[in-house]
């Protein structure tokens, strides 16, 4: 199964209402971060969550464990049923996320290597693998890995083996989803939808590559 996750990054809780409203049929969940909850409120996600999809939370934790588990908790509580984690902290602190996160019945996501060109200049090659790994050993859900590097998903999809892999960067930053599709168990898709002219075309449109 290839899902179609849609990182709906605007602003305001209005535009996220109208645009999920006219994308929900074509979504499979709903990534949000800190552009929508920062600009709405954490309460967005419980409206969010009355479209009845599932809902990631990408605030990309990146603290020490006791931290971690205390906004992770928050999150869950907020309507969640994922969260997403930075790898590069550590074990500690990734295991503190993912045990938060099944605690609550939950998921947890640990960022291997991220999509964007910054990303090449620390975190990329052998750390990304190493974190991929400790991902595994943590027991996480899965990891994010980059839609913009194809080779680099498949490569890191030998080291998770079946956990799975969510990936951001298809569209606006030029990753294509018929090339990653089926490598990848979630094609996550922002401002290539949201910001369409007509969103619910394009939705429909990215929902074609799933598998
Ligand atoms: O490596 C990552 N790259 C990335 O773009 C990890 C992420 N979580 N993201 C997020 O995915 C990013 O913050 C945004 O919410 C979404 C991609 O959006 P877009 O480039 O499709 O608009």
């Amino acid at each position: 199964m290839t899902d179609l996750i849609l990182a709906l990054d605007v602003l305001t809780r209005e535009e996220a209402i109208e645009i999920a409203e006219k994308t929900a049929p074509c979504l499979d969940s709903i990534k949000i971060g800190y552009p929508l909850v920062l600009g709405a409120g954490l309460s967005i996600a419980g409206e969010l969550a009355e479209f009845g999809l599932p809902l990631i939370a990408d605030f990309k934790v990146a603290d020490i464990p006791n931290t971690n588990r205390l906004i992770a908790e928050h999150v869950f509580e907020a309507g969640f049923s994922a969260i997403i984690t930075q790898g590069f902290t550590g074990s500690d602190s990734v295991t503190s996320c993912v045990e938060a996160a099944h605690d609550a019945g939950g998921e947890c996501y640990v960022v291997a290597e991220m999509s964007h060109p910054g990303a090449l200049e620390f975190l990329s090659g052998e750390n990304a693998e190493k974190i991929a790994g400790m991902a595994v050993k943590c027991n996480a859900d899965g990891i994010i890995a980059p839609a913009t590097r194809p080779d680099r998903v498949r490569k890191l999809r030998e080291i998770i083996g079946s956990k799975k892999i969510l990936s951001p960067g298809i569209g606006a930053q030029g990753g294509s989803a018929k090339d990653i599709a089926n490598m990848i168990d979630g094609m996550i898709v922002g401002r290539s939808i949201y910001q369409a002219e007509d969103p619910a075309k394009a939705a429909r449109e990215y929902s074609e590559f799933r598998r």
